[in-house]
C-alpha cells in the first residue's frame, strides 16, 4: 500500500508500513482496489429478491424508475435496509440465545468450568421475572430465568418482557404504532417475509417491522446477552487494562481471541492461567501466556478480568501482521474471512471454534459449552505448541500501548456518583440539570476503511467532551478511546470542558465512559431509564439531553443498534448514510418525519465536528424544551 496514512493510530501506521513494504494485503488494499464502489449498491436502489431480476432504479431518471415488478426505489430501499435490521438483530439475538443456553446448562450442572459468579444480578432478574426465589438453590433460580429469557426468542404474542423496563410513555408509544416486539424470531421473520417478492411494498409500514424487530433486539436478545453475562461471568467493576498492539509479547506465547461471545472468551482466562500449560509454556522456551483481545469479546473479558486488548475491528489482520501471534481464535462476527489466507504468510495459527462460522483452510476446534474448559484447555496447549515455530526476524511489535479504565455498568453508577452508603443517580441528574453537564452521547460502533482509522470517533468524543458532554461508549469506538487515552482520568482535565472536568475530578472517573461491547448498549438503556426515573429531566428518553452516534459503523448489527435507539428515542447520527439514498422519501422520513412518530430521527454527517455541532445543537433544544438553566461554563 503506498497511500499516506491509513490511521490516526500510530501502531496501526507501523504495521501498515510493515504491511506495504512486504506487499502483505489488507483491508484498507481490499477496500482501495474495490473503488469505485457500486453507485446502485450504496444508494439502495438494487434488488435481488426474486429472479426476475436482479433490476435496479436509475437514481437519475434516465432508465427503469421502477422494478419489474414494480417495486419503487422507496419500496426497494426500504426492504434492504430491513432485512439489515433482521441479519443484524439475528446476530446479536443469537448471540442472547447462546448465554441463555450456557446458563440452563450450567444450572444443571452441564458444563465444565462455568459457574454462577453473578448472585445479585440473578436475584434481580428472578424478581423481575416473576420467578420463585425463597428457599432455592442459586442453580433452581438460574434454571428458571434461563429457561424464561429463553422462552422470549420463540415467543408469539405478548410483549417482551423487558420492554417494560422502558419509561410509561414510551412503552404507549410502541404500542401506539404497533412496535412493541412480540418475540424475538418472530419479529426477525417476519421481515424475511414481508420483504420477499410482492408483500409489503409500503416503505413506511416496512420501517415499522424495522423497527419492531430491532426493538426486539435492544430491548430482547441484546439485554438478555448483557443480563444473563453478568449472571455467568460476573458484574463488571471499572478495572485497568491496557489497550493497542504494544500488549503483544516478545518473549510470552501470544493468544488472541476475537469475535463476540464471552462463552468462548471468559473461558480462556482460565484455561491460560493453568498451571500445567504455563509450565509446558516454560519448557517451549516462553516466558508465559499472554492472552489479549480483538473486537468486542476483548471488551467482554477486558472489563471483567482486565485482559489487555489487541486492537479494534481494522487491526485484526494487523495482529497477524505483527508476526507475535502464536494464535488467533475465533467464533462468531466481524472476523474477516482474509484471516485465513494471511496467517498462512506467518506462523500463526487461525482457530475456528462455532459450528455457524467455518472459515476455508482453518483449522477447526469445535467449542462446546459442555465441555468448555478441556476444549479451551486443548486450544492453549495448541498456541504453545506452536511457540516455537515463531519466525523471530518476522516479528515486529509496536511499541504503543495504553492505559485505560473500563467496565462502567447502570448498576455501578449508583455506586460510583451515591458513594458507598447511598446508592443514586441524584448527582448525575443534578449535574445536568444544573448545567454542569450538557448531557450525555454514547459514541458506539465499528471501524471503515471509508474513513481514516478511529479519526471520526476521537474527534467527535474530543469535540463534545470540550463542550461538556460526558460520552459513554461501547466497541470498537471505545477501544479507539482506549488506544488514545480517553479512558483514563487523568483524560478529563486535557480534554473535558469545565464543567465535565469538575465532575470526573470529585468522582475519580474518565471523562469518557467504557460500557463494554455492542450488546452491551442495553446497559446504556439502562441508564437512561435510571435517570429518567430519579426524576428532574422529563418522562421519556427523547425529553432527555442525550443523543448516540456511530461515526465509523459498517455492520448490519449497527443498522439494527440505530434502530432501536431511535426508536427508544435518542437521536443518532451515522457516519456513514444508510445504503437507501436513492429512495428520497425514505430518506426524507428517516432523517426527519419519523421525529413525529417516535420523538427520535437518524442524522447523517460524516464529518466529526459538524456531527459535534448538530449534537450539541440538539442537546441544547432538549435542555431548553425542559427548562432547564443554561450550561453552566456557557459555550
Ligand atoms: Ni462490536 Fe458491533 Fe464488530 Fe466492532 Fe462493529 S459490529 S459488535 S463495534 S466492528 S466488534
Amino acid at each position: 500500500m503506498s497511500d499516506k496514512e491509513k490511521s490516526v493510530d500510530p501502531a496501526t501506521n507501523e504495521i501498515m508500513n510493515l504491511a506495504c513494504k512486504g506487499e502483505i494485503e489488507t483491508v484498507f488494499d481490499r477496500y482501495e482496489e474495490m473503488e469505485p464502489e457500486c453507485g446502485f449498491g450504496q444508494l439502495g436502489v438494487c434488488c435481488k429478491n426474486c429472479v426476475m431480476g436482479p433490476c435496479r432504479i436509475d437514481p437519475f431518471g434516465d432508465g427503469p424508475t421502477t422494478g419489474i415488478c414494480g417495486a419503487t426505489a422507496n419500496t426497494i430501499a426500504a426492504r434492504n435496509l430491513v432485512r439489515m435490521v433482521a441479519a443484524g438483530a439475528a446476530a446479536h439475538s443469537d448471540h442472547g440465545r447462546d448465554v441463555a443456553h450456557t446458563l440452563l446448562i450450567a444450572s444443571e450442572g452441564k458444563t465444565k468450568g462455568y459457574e454462577i459468579k453473578g448472585e445479585e444480578k440473578l436475584l434481580n432478574l428472578a424478581k423481575e421475572m416473576n420467578v420463585k426465589t425463597d428457599k432455592r438453590k442459586i442453580e433452581e433460580i438460574a434454571h428458571d430465568v434461563a429457561e424464561k429469557c429463553f422462552a422470549e426468542f420463540g415467543q408469539q404474542h405478548g410483549e417482551l418482557q423487558f420492554t417494560h423496563r422502558a419509561p410509561k410513555k414510551r412503552q404507549e408509544i410502541w404500542k401506539k404504532f404497533k412496535f412493541t416486539p412480540r418475540g424475538i424470531d418472530r419479529e426477525i421473520v417476519e421481515i424475511m417475509h414481508r420483504t420477499n417478492i410482492g408483500v409489503d411494498n409500503d416503505y413506511v409500514n416496512i420501517l415499522q417491522q424495522g423497527i419492531r424487530a430491532a426493538l426486539g433486539d435492544g430491548w430482547g436478545g441484546s439485554m438478555i446477552a448483557t443480563d444473563l453475562q453478568d449472571v455467568l461471568f460476573g458484574m463488571p467493576k471499572p478495572i485497568r487494562a491496557v489497550s493497542n498492539l504494544g500488549v503483544l509479547k516478545a518473549d510470552e506465547v501470544n493468544i488472541v481471541v476475537h469475535g463476540h461471545e464471552p462463552t468462548l472468551s471468559d473461558i480462556m482466562v482460565t484455561a491460560s492461567q493453568d498451571k500445567e500449560l504455563l509450565e509446558l509454556a516454560k519448557q517451549k522456551g516462553a516466558k508465559g501466556i499472554n492472552l489479549a483481545g480483538i473486537c468486542c469479546t476483548a471488551n467482554e473479558i477486558l472489563m471483567r478480568h482486565g485482559i489487555p486488548i489487541a486492537g479494534n475491528f481494522l487491526q485484526q489482520e494487523l495482529a497477524v501482521i505483527t508476526g507475535a501471534v502464536d494464535l488467533m481464535l475465533v467464533d462468531v462476527q466481524c472476523v474477516m474471512p482474509a484471516l485465513s489466507k494471511l496467517a498462512g504468510c506467518y506462523h500463526t495459527k487461525v482457530v475456528s471454534t462455532s459450528p455457524k462460522a467455518k472459515f476455508p483452510n482453518v483449522e477447526h476446534v469445535e467449542f462446546s459449552e459442555e465441555e468448555a474448559l478441556p476444549i479451551a484447555k486443548k486450544i492453549v496447549r495448541m498456541a504453545v505448541e506452536n511457540y516455537p515455530k515463531r519466525k523471530k526476524e518476522l516479528v515486529n511489535i509496536p511499541k504503543d500501548k495504553m492505559e485505560l479504565v473500563a467496565g462502567f455498568t447502570a448498576e455501578y453508577v449508583y455506586h460510583m456518583l451515591g458513594g458507598k452508603y447511598r446508592a443514586t443517580y441524584r448527582p448525575l441528574n443534578d449535574a445536568v440539570i444544573s448545567g454542569r453537564l450538557r448531557g450525555a452521547v454514547g459514541i458506539v460502533g465499528c471501524n471503515n476503511p471509508k474513513i481514516k482509522h478511529d479519526w471520526a470517533h476521537l474527534e467527535l468524543t474530543k469535540a463534545l467532551l470540550k463542550k461538556d458532554v460526558l460520552v459513554v461508549t461501547t466497541g470498537c469506538s471505545a477501544l479507539a478511546s482506549a488506544k488514545a487515552g480517553l479512558l483514563i482520568p487523568e483524560a478529563a482535565k486535557k480534554y473535558a470542558g469545565k464543567g465535565l472536568q469538575e465532575i470526573c475530578e470529585a468522582v475519580g472517573c474518565p471523562p469518557v465512559l467504557h460500557m463494554g461491547a455492542c450488546v452491551d448498549i442495553s446497559r446504556i438503556l439502562m441508564v437512561l431509564c435510571n435517570v429518567l426515573s430519579e426524576g428532574g429531566l422529563g418522562e421519556d428518553i427523547s425529553d432527555l439531553p442525550v443523543a448516540a452516534a456511530a461515526p465509523e459503523w459498517m455492520s448490519e448489527k449497527a443498522v439494527s443498534i440505530g434502530f432501536y435507539a431511535v426508536a427508544s428515542g435518542i437521536y443518532t447520527v451515522l457516519g456513514i448514510p444508510f445504503p437507501i439514498l436513492g429512495g428520497k422519501e425514505i430518506t426524507d422520513f428517516i432523517t426527519d418525519k419519523m421525529e413525529n412518530v417516535v420523538g427520535a430521527k437518524f442524522g447523517f454527517e460524516p464529518d466529526p465536528i459538524k456531527a459535534a455541532d448538530l449534537i450539541v445543537k440538539h442537546l441544547d433544544a432538549k435542555r431548553k424544551a425542559l427548562k432547564l438553566k443554561p450550561v453552566m461554563y456557557g459555550e
